[in-house]
């Protein structure tokens, strides 16, 4: 683990640091001008000091105005560079390729697209936008790469996304950094960013016997999912071809885009969005499918969208 580096390994990381480094250089600036003039003036004006008390100077609202107007306008830009950071690291490009992080105590697995899955590794492409959706089985974790200069909270009961491009071949820390129970300080993992070349023969000798969508199909029948959900079902239920990606109106007069949060809250709390135009009677799966369950599921319903299609890997 030592030989894992501080580098700034993501395309952000850089701005990221910059910022931080602005951050301190405002702030110490300041204080050391405030601190400075309370020090200089201690000393000046002290009681043994025989300077010359009397013609006090008028103060001057306009020298009081412009350092504080000044200062508030430095920190003003900072806010706003930081902010375009912000949301510009929380906006994953469409073309992401998509990786499932389920953390547990004390532990996260990972699962690929094609049906690899691995514990407390990542393996990654340099150079290619990856959107991490995490979730959490028992309390909340969090997922930080110190040299991605990313992190981020991952909660029980619902999606969170992050997503990076590494430019930098080599393995970096995984950690949990939110306090999750006795093991916590053992939550730890490595990404390894690989060339394309090396991930897909990664991909390939890792090869997943079957991809998450084919996981997903199976557990789609033995849940008994099929049962109301095909053509031949006598209950009256949506049909899933073309579902992920597109607007679905809302028995409560709501459209919401089918995404994987909204099928994820279907499958565990279909109470909180019925589908218009039928009867209410999908029951609820949670606590009776897992998280990694879930994951195959949701993979198997975009599989039957173009939408939601994952290029071939590998
Ligand atoms: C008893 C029949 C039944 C079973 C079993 C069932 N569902 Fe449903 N499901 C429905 C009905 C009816 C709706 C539409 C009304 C609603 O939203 O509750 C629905 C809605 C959905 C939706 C939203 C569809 C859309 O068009 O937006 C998803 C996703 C879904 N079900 C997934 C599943 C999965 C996955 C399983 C198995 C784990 C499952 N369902 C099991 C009856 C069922
Ligand atoms: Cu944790």
């Amino acid at each position: 683990m030592n030989a894992l580096q501080m580098y700034e390994a993501s395309r952000n990381a850089a701005e990221v640091d910059w910022l931080f480094i602005g951050l301190c250089t405002m702030s110490v600036a300041v204080l050391a001008l405030v601190f400075g003039l309370i020090w200089a003036y201690v000393i000046r004006y002290r009681a043994a000091s025989p300077l010359d008390r009397g013609n006090l100077l008028q103060k001057t609202w306009r020298f009081e105005t412009a350092w504080t107007v000044a200062t508030l306008l430095f920190f003003f830009v900072l806010f706003g560079w930081g902010a375009d950071i912000f949301v510009r690291m929380n906006r994953p490009p469409g073309d992401a390729m998509k990786i499932w992080v389920v953390g547990k105590q004390w532990m996260w697995k990972v699962e690929h697209p094609g049906g690899q899955r691995e514990i407390n590794a990542l393996h990654v492409p340099a150079g290619r936008s990856i959107e991490l959706l995490m979730t959490s089985e028992d309390v909340i974790h969090d997922f930080a790469v110190p040299a991605f200069r990313l992190k981020r909270d991952v909660l029980p009961g619902r999606y969170e996304s992050l997503w990076f491009i590494a430019d930098r071949i080599g393995r970096y820390h995984i950690f949990c950094d939110q306090f999750c129970g006795a093991d916590h300080s053992l939550m730890v993992g490595e990404v390894d960013v690989l060339s394309p070349q090396d991930y897909a023969r990664w991909l390939a000798s890792n090869g997943g016997n079957e991809t998450l969508a084919a996981a997903g199909q199976a557990l789609f029948i033995s849940n008994g999912c099929a049962g109301c959900h095909t053509g031949n079902s006598t209950v009256h239920a949506p049909r899933f071809e073309g579902l992920y990606g597109s607007p679905v109106p809302l028995a409560d007069g709501r459209v919401v885009v089918a995404d994987d949060r909204y099928i994820r809250d279907c499958i565990v709390q279909p109470e909180k969005q019925r589908v218009a135009g039928f009867p209410p009677v999908m029951p609820s799966f949670a606590g009776r499918v897992s998280e990694e369950d879930l994951v195959k599921l949701i993979a198997y319903i975009k599989s039957l969208s173009p939408a939601g299609r994952e290029e071939p890997q590998g």
